[in-house]
């Protein structure tokens, strides 16, 4: 089974609040069907999540009583954000079902205590793809916080052990310097624990979840001697479906894991 994350910046446009991508979504929920590969699905949560989680500051946790209406707004948004994409799914004759994270985790202190799997794994022992997204769920410590998708594919990793691991953005991948403000950043193909501490990569759009560096490290924590962790660029027809067949493209390829 491949492990993928359908990144924010691909899905929505995150610069505009709730500016849901359909035709993306629709071909690369297309691409995923015609790969005949065995996926599991996270997305994150773009638009529909970031941009009130920075306006209130969910991300800081439960600080002033604003955030609460906050709070509930993004989760609504993000539900309906993960219904779109399973439509989408459905429509492509992939049997998805929506799980949001708050319904089945807290966080301690920003970390995700997963110690009830038992739905998730019973979705995908008879065939049914359990789809968990970015959202804001509540935390032990901190009231309630922001669980990103970066985070449930850590989770989602250490339960159902994927051969692979991809992840869904808009650009070709690693690169140098942040590519939307530099035009002579150079796309970095491979990622090793080694050379992801000379990069200096920053995102170019205001993300309470860490740009492009904190991705690749969470990248490379799920990379093994054997399983790959990739960065490919989904706003490129017919891409993720060469990738996930096993073929030759364009990406960043995390591996080795991070030491
Ligand atoms: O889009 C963030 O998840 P991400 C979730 O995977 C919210 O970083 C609600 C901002």
């Amino acid at each position: 089974m491949i492990l993928i994350k359908l990144g924010g910046s691909i899905i929505t446009d995150k610069t505009q609040y709730r500016t849901f991508r359909k035709d993306t979504v629709a071909r690369l929920c297309r691409e995923i069907g015609d790969s005949e590969v065995g996926t599991m699905i996270v997305h994150g949560a773009g638009s529909f999540g970031h941009v009130l989680a920075k306006k209130y500051s969910l991300q800081n946790g439960f600080t002033y009583y604003d955030q609460v209406a906050a709070a509930a707004r993004v989760q609504y948004d993000v539900r309906e954000l993960d219904s779109m994409i399973i439509n989408e799914l459905l429509n492509e004759g992939i049997p998805a079902v929506s799980v949001p994270p708050g319904s089945c985790f807290v966080m301690d202190d920003g970390k995700i205590v997963a110690n009830d799997t038992e739905a998730i794994e019973a979705l995908a022992s008879v065939g049914i793809m359990p789809v968990i997204f970015g959202d804001v769920i509540m935390d032990r410590k901190k009231g309630f916080g922001i669980c990103s998708g970066d985070q449930l594919m850590e989770v989602m990793c250490d339960l159902f052990k994927p051969t692979a691991v991809v992840f869904v953005s808009d650009i070709d991948g690693l690169y140098d310097k942040d590519p939307k403000t530099h035009p002579d950043a150079k796309l970095i193909t491979e990622v090793t624990a080694e050379n992801l501490k000379k990069i200096d990569s920053e995102s170019s759009v205001d993300d309470v979840t860490g740009g492009v560096y904190s991705k690749m490290e969470a990248m490379l924590r799920m990379s093994t001697a054997d399983r790959e962790c990739i960065l490919v660029n989904g706003s490129v027809p017919g891409r993720l479906c060469s990738l996930l067949k096993g073929e030759k493209v364009t990406c960043t390829t995390a591996r080795g894991g991070l030491k």
